[in-house]
């Protein structure tokens, strides 16, 4: 079949809405309508070739919403008509690491996924016969995508898309971060470094564990008002402290926060995040995806004394169990999605949605079909 998608033909260059071909779904496989997909900040890390793991041309996107349309061979757990949300963290429920509880990371296909390809080693996408590159197993930058069986998570049906698709990464990477990963306790005291649209969910994911402090911390003082609607009681804006970040947050707190999360992707703030966590007990979490070739450090003397340096993906969230249920939160008023998706266009403004994050104008561009 033939459909509409915005493909990355090479780093740092613009989308470009192309008629591609499809392929339909082989054994284990579904094919999806995608009716709503949220752009990620992730999405522009691997546009801009700061991925290693980037290969082009390929069609972007992992935040989408929509309906199983066809499915292959073999496929029991979903029917043409369902409602489901695309998972970039599959869950098989049987590789080494969906059977540990202490992991969300199923690894089943994630080698040919880092490859841009389906299971099989092969892509389902193709212009003039030749390969178009999946991305992160979901695609969501086109109308109709494959996806193995074990990625793709059912949801209630009356779920709206336009909202919802945020659920397949954003809300969960930063809800989930707080209440799967970390456990925040009630009363606990929490920094959240990074203040856009993963930050925003850390912070609402804060409150509903009920954090008795939610210090935010950003450099774009645009984004503390949602910020403090959505539970934040301080903001520190690193460019108007006279003193160091950490030091303004080790002062506010009597020492450092019980919990900090990093969503911004700089190697920096990863270290700031880390050295405002509380001595003897502080944890942080890195969230934000640094690029090529960049790594961290500290004194190991800060983990020697009692500081937890972690990391997350996808929240922790085990997407085929968890992701409906955080769909039934935001359907009963648990958490909100609708105010943090800013600005929504048509696939044909795709670009727009990039343009507005490295503006820092958005929170998250929802793009519909
Ligand atoms: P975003 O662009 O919406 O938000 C980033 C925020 O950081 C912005 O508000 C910006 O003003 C602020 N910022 C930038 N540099 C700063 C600095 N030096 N000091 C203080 N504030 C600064 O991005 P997002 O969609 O929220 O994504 C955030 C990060 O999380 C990205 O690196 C993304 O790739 C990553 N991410 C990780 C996962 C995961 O599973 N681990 C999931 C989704 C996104
Ligand atoms: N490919 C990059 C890493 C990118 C990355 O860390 N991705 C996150 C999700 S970001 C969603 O917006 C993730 O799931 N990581 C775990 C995994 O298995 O990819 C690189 O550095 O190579
Ligand atoms: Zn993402
Ligand atoms: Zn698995």
């Amino acid at each position: 079949m033939k459909t509409r998608a915005a493909v990355a033909f090479q780093a740092g260059k613009p989308l470009e809405i192309v008629e591609l071909d499809l392929e339909g779904p082989k054994a284990g496989e579904v094919l999806i309508e995608i009716k709503a997909t949220g752009v990620c900040h992730t999405d522009a890390f691997t546009l801009s070739g700061d991925d290693p793991e980037g290969v082009f041309p390929a069609v972007l996107g992992h935040e989408g919403a929509g309906i199983v349309v066809d499915v292959g061979p073999g496929v029991t757990s979903l029917k043409p008509g369902d409602t489901v949300i695309p998972l970039y963290t599959p869950e098989c429920r049987e590789c080494d690491f969906c059977l540990n509880p202490k992991t969300n990371l199923c690894q089943k296909i994630r080698g040919t996924q880092g490859q841009g390809l389906m299971p099989d080693g092969t892509s389902r996408f193709s212009l003039d016969g030749k390969p178009i590159l999946h991305y992160m197993g979901c695609s969501t930058f086109s109308n109709y995508t494959v996806l193995p069986e074990i990625a793709v998570a059912k949801i209630r049906e009356d779920a709206p898309f336009d909202k919802v698709c945020y659920i397949g990464c954003g809300v969960t990477t930063g809800v989930g971060a707080v209440v799967f990963e970390a456990q925040v306790e009630v009363g606990s005291t929490v920094a959240v470094f990074g203040l856009g649209g993963i930050g925003l969910n850390v912070i609402q994911g804060a409150k509903l564990a009920g954090a008795s402090r939610i210090i935010g911390v950003d450099m774009n003082p645009a984004k503390a008002e949602l910020a403090k609607q959505f539970g934040m009681t301080d903001f520190v804006n690193p460019k108007d402290v006279d003193m160091k970040t950490t030091e303004a947050i080790i002062d506010l707190t009597n020492g450092g926060v019980d919990y900090s999360f990093e969503c911004i992707g700089n190697v920096n703030t990863m270290r700031q995040a880390l050295e405002c966590a509380h001595k003897g007990w502080g944890e942080s979490y890195i969230i934000g995806v640094a690029g090529a070739g960049q790594e961290i450090s500290t004194r190991p003397f800060q983990l020697v004394t009692g500081r937890s340096w972690k990391g997350t993906a996808f929240g922790g969230a085990r997407g085929r169990t968890d992701v409906p249920k955080i769909v039934d939160w935001y359907m009963e008023g648990k958490i909100q999605i609708d105010p943090l998706i800013t600005h929504t266009m048509p696939l044909d403004d795709i670009n727009k949605a990039f343009d507005l994050m490295h503006e820092g104008e958005s929170i998250r561009s929802v793009v519909l079909y």
